[in-house]
């Protein structure tokens, strides 16, 4: 609480920017600021599409919207972050669909494990009807869904040992996201799974609190958790979807012009942030073995085996969200593999 404090009173804006009632006095009405919040750092894909966000949203308003932008947790971790936005504190966040499942529990289901088969069939789905759908689900808890970014395949690093089969999980002392689907799932896999705000992960592995984590190589490399990792599987258990969310509140205020246009900027910085990340995927492999990490593939027979062994857990989660609305989420999956 104390760093946001700080930087409230050190952050550019002036307290009624800050309110979305300060005024340029250029005779154009009154600006209105939007603080930006992300865990990532300034290197990775998502802060650089945020960037660029700002700047579209700057320019189509012609200086009427202001944007602010936060990366490294500076404002807090994606779960304070949504919590401000809610309360209307803090105007945009961008976190995984995972800490969104705490707030409406149906987002789970993006978090099932090994769902999306690749990144093609996740943007079709997502960027669809039934992708709309989940957004709209946002509006009651006062959140406004614009579109959805990437994070992208999860793989694990470790300290122990390669991930190459289920067995590779016994007893390994995981961090997870704040999320109880994922806390279950690795749980079944034999792992010892702790929930944690990403802020406090690298600490975590270097002091040896956590044997490993898992997320997509993009932060991976760009955060450095090559310093305090041995080992990287290949093992894409998850596809984590980013979800470019605004505080309702902000959102009502907004002309329709200023809806559209952060609306679209969001949809448009999207498509870099997912061009952006899936160049770093690759370009980041390399640089992680570079560093001196161990990587291993997963076999498609050893992934399998993963599959079944969390199947019990992901068959007790569509209980709870709904089978009509899990089997929305499948059949549009299908329908977009068959094109
Ligand atoms: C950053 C998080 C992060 C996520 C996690 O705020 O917590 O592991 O994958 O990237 O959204």
């Amino acid at each position: 609480a104390m760093m946001v404090l700080v930087l409230a009173a050190c952050g550019g804006g002036n307290d009624e920017a800050a309110e979305g009632s300060g005024s340029e006095g250029e005779g154009s009405g009154e600006t209105k600021t939007i603080r930006a919040g992300i865990g990532l750092n300034d290197s990775h894909p998502q802060y650089l599409a945020l960037l660029k966000w700002k700047e579209i949203v700057e320019e189509k308003t012609d200086g009427a919207i202001k944007v602010e932008t936060y990366h490294s947790s500076q404002l807090g971790d994606d779960r304070a972050m949504t919590e401000a936005l809610q309360l209307g504190s803090q105007e945009v966040t961008i976190p995984s669909t995972a800490p969104i499942a705490n707030f409406v529990p149906e987002f789970s289901v993006f978090d099932f494990p090994f769902l999306f088969p690749n990144e093609q069939v996740a943007d079709k789905v997502l960027d669809g009807e039934v992708g709309q759908k989940f957004l709209d689900k946002l509006e009651d808890q006062n959140l406004v869904g614009l579109a959805y970014w990437e994070n992208g395949f999860r793989d694990i690093t470790n300290n122990e040992r390669p991930i190459e089969s289920a067995s590779d999980f016994e007893g390994l002392k995981l961090r997870t996201m704040e999320n109880q689907l994922h806390l279950d799932a690795f749980d079944a896999l034999g792992a010892n799974p702790t929930p944690m705000a990403f802020g406090e992960l690298f600490t975590a592995m270097q002091q040896g609190t956590v044997d490993g984590q898992e997320n997509p190589i993009p932060t991976i490399y760009l955060q450095g958790f090559y310093e305090v990792q041995d080992y990287v599987s290949a093992t894409h258990h998850i596809y984590s979807p980013f979800v470019f969310l605004m505080s309702k509140e902000f959102f009502d205020g907004l002309t329709e012009e200023q809806q559209t246009i952060v609306t679209e900027a969001a949809v448009e910085a999207g498509e870099l942030n997912r061009e952006l990340n899936r160049e770093a995927t690759a370009q980041n492999v390399e640089d992680l073995k570079a560093e001196g990490m161990n990587y291993n593939e997963v076999t498609p027979e050893a992934r399998q085996e993963m599959v079944e062994i969390v199947q019990p857990v992901l068959d007790e989660y569509a209980e709870q969200i709904g089978q009509e609305t899990v089997q929305e989420v499948y059949d549009a999956i299908e329908a977009a593999e068959a094109e």
